[in-house]
């Protein structure tokens, strides 16, 4: 058996938490921190046997995984307040990713 630990934007944790129940894959979601951006994350604790750890890496990548999305920027007035009405720019932002650590479980148990 495997333990699997995956810290992934919160953003992404419902969507991949939803993926892993559908296919029967416990999930523990942890509210976490970055050290090095001191933002909140999300750690997903999953607990699999050794043949199901590529499902869990498939919903992972399906869902977590780095990619590019069109963001509309919102152009900021005075004071910080988006200025509604002037010219919103459509950009390609980078969003996603996973950091994923799998260790073996020496013991599971259910008392
Ligand atoms: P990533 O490398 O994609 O890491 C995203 C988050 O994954 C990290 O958030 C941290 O919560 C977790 N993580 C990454 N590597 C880990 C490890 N070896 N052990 C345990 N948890 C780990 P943050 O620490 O806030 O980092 C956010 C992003 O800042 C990182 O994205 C990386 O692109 C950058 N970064 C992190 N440390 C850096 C450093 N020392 N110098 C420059 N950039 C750094």
């Amino acid at each position: 058996m495997k333990m699997i630990f995956a810290v992934i934007r919160d953003k992404d944790a419902n969507i991949a938490v939803d993926a892993l129940a559908q296919t029967h894959i416990g999930v523990t979601k942890l509210a976490s921190t970055g050290g090095f951006l001191r933002d909140g994350n999300t750690t997903l604790m999953i607990g699999v046997d050794d043949d199901k750890v590529d499902v869990v890496m498939d919903i992972l990548k399906e869902n977590c995984a780095k990619r590019t999305e069109t963001e509309i920027v919102m152009p900021h007035g005075t004071g910080g307040i988006p200025a509604w009405g002037v010219g919103v720019t459509p950009m390609k932002v980078e969003v996603g990713g996973a950091t994923v650590f799998v260790l073996d479980v020496a013991e599971f148990r259910k008392l």
